[in-house]
Parts: structure tokens; C-alpha cells; sequence
């Protein structure tokens, strides 16, 4: 039996999905990022990195979403949900490792300013100076997915579920009005959206998919 830790809305909410659209077994444990709970003495046990997801499979722990990503491919093997070989697969992985470090990172800086400075104008000049790079990092993301309508092109893959994380990600209340056009991520925010293991695995999760807000807000003055 295969048992996800997550978080809701959190990056977990990619290996959530894929475990939907895989079809495969599994439970899920909540891991309330709101309450510190992935410090606990239990989950440090599981994952001393404190992070989700981390997927449990028969007594082992496996950490990562690109590397969850990869095995729930290779539990479905009756469907394709990442390339098998060569540089399609090389495609697959540059999208995963993409996700996994340029774009996940360039939220932090709003998300948690608290983790990267002390003071509170310290912790402004973080948010300031990551949303412009937020701001760089996703109309790069935008201009890479194009008409898509997948991230591979016309091929679903799992690296969709992945990408969808940061289209949701986009309309947190946070970063509302803050964000220039991001057409291409909107539209295929609203195709995934209506995906099945998507509206399965945020309907499990409690999650809403709010519009965008994306003009810069004018000042009343
Ligand atoms: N590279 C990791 C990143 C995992 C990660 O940073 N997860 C966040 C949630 S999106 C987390 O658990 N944060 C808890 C914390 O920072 O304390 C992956 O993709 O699995």
C-alpha cells in the first residue's frame, strides 16, 4: 500500500494528483504544514529533510516530487505518463527539474520572506526583489508552454500535474494583481482544472481554484 504525506495546495498536490492518474492504491496522511507538523519527532523519522510529499511504499520513504513523479510512472506502465527513453524522456526530466528548482524557489521569497531575512524591512526587500524574479521566472514559464496544450506538447504527462501546482500556485490572494499576463499558464490552468485526478485530488485536499487576478492593481489616487 502506497501512503502520500501532504500538505494542501502544497507541491504534494503534484504526487496527489499523479496517484489519481495513475489509478493506483494509496492513502494519504496530513502533514499541517500551518501547524509546524513536518517537524515532529514522527515525520523527521520519515523525512529528516521536513519537506512534502514523501510517498511510503511497503516501509520505505521516498522524498521528491520528481522522483515520486517518476515511480507512480512506473507503477501505471500500462498507460504513459512520463516518456520511456531518449530525448523525449530527457524533455520530460528537464520540465521536472525545471519545476523542482527555478520555478518551486522563486516563490519562496513571497511565501516565506521569513526564512530569508530577520528583520521586517529585511524581510520586505525579499518579497520587493523575488517578485521580480517570480515575475521573470513565470513569463519565462509562460512563453516555454506556449499553446501546449501540454508541457510536452500534445502529450499529457505527469509533468502537467506538476506544472499545474504553480498555476495554482500564481492566484494565491498574495500575489494578486501582481503578476503581469500569463496567458498560455492561465489557459492551461483551466484545462487542468478540469481534469479528473485534478478535481479528485483537490476536492480531497479542500482546494479551490480561484480566477486570476493578474493586471497590476491601479492606485485610487
Ligand atoms: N524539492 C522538493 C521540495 C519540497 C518542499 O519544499 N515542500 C514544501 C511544501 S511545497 C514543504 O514541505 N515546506 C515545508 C517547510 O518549508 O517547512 C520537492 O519537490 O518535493
Amino acid at each position: 500500500m502506497l501512503k502520500l504525506y501532504y500538505n494542501p495546495g502544497s507541491c504534494s498536490l503534484a504526487s496527489h494528483a499523479a496517484l489519481e492518474e495513475a489509478g493506483l492504491d494509496y492513502e494519504v496522511e496530513l502533514v499541517d504544514l500551518t501547524k509546524d507538523a513536518q517537524y515532529s519527532v514522527e515525520y523527521r523519522d520519515k523525512n529528516p529533510w521536513a519537506r512534502v510529499p514523501a510517498l511510503q511504499i511497503d516501509g520505505q520513504i521516498l522524498t521528491e516530487n520528481v522522483a515520486i513523479l517518476s515511480y507512480i510512472a512506473d507503477c501505471a506502465s500500462q498507460t504513459d505518463l512520463l516518456p520511456l527513453q531518449g530525448l523525449e524522456k530527457a524533455r520530460a526530466f528537464e520540465w521536472l527539474a525545471l519545476l523542482s528548482s527555478s520555478v518551486h524557489v522563486a516563490f519562496r521569497p513571497i511565501f516565506r520572506p521569513n526564512r530569508l531575512a530577520q528583520t521586517e524591512q529585511g524581510q520586505v526587500d525579499v518579497a520587493a526583489t523575488g517578485l521580480a524574479a517570480l515575475q521573470r521566472a513565470l513569463a519565462l514559464l509562460d512563453r516555454k508552454l506556449g499553446d501546449g496544450p501540454y508541457a510536452l506538447g500534445n502529450q499529457f504527462s505527469l509533468c502537467d500535474l506538476y506544472l499545474f501546482v504553480f498555476a495554482l500556485w500564481s492566484r494565491r490572494p498574495v500575489l494578486e494583481g501582481k503578476l503581469g499576463a500569463l496567458p498560455h499558464l492561465d489557459a492551461f490552468g483551466e484545462r487542468m482544472v478540469k481534469r479528473p485526478s485534478v478535481g479528485a485530488a483537490m476536492a480531497q485536499e479542500g482546494m479551490v481554484w480561484l480566477p486570476a487576478s493578474r493586471a497590476p492593481r491601479r492606485s485610487k489616487a
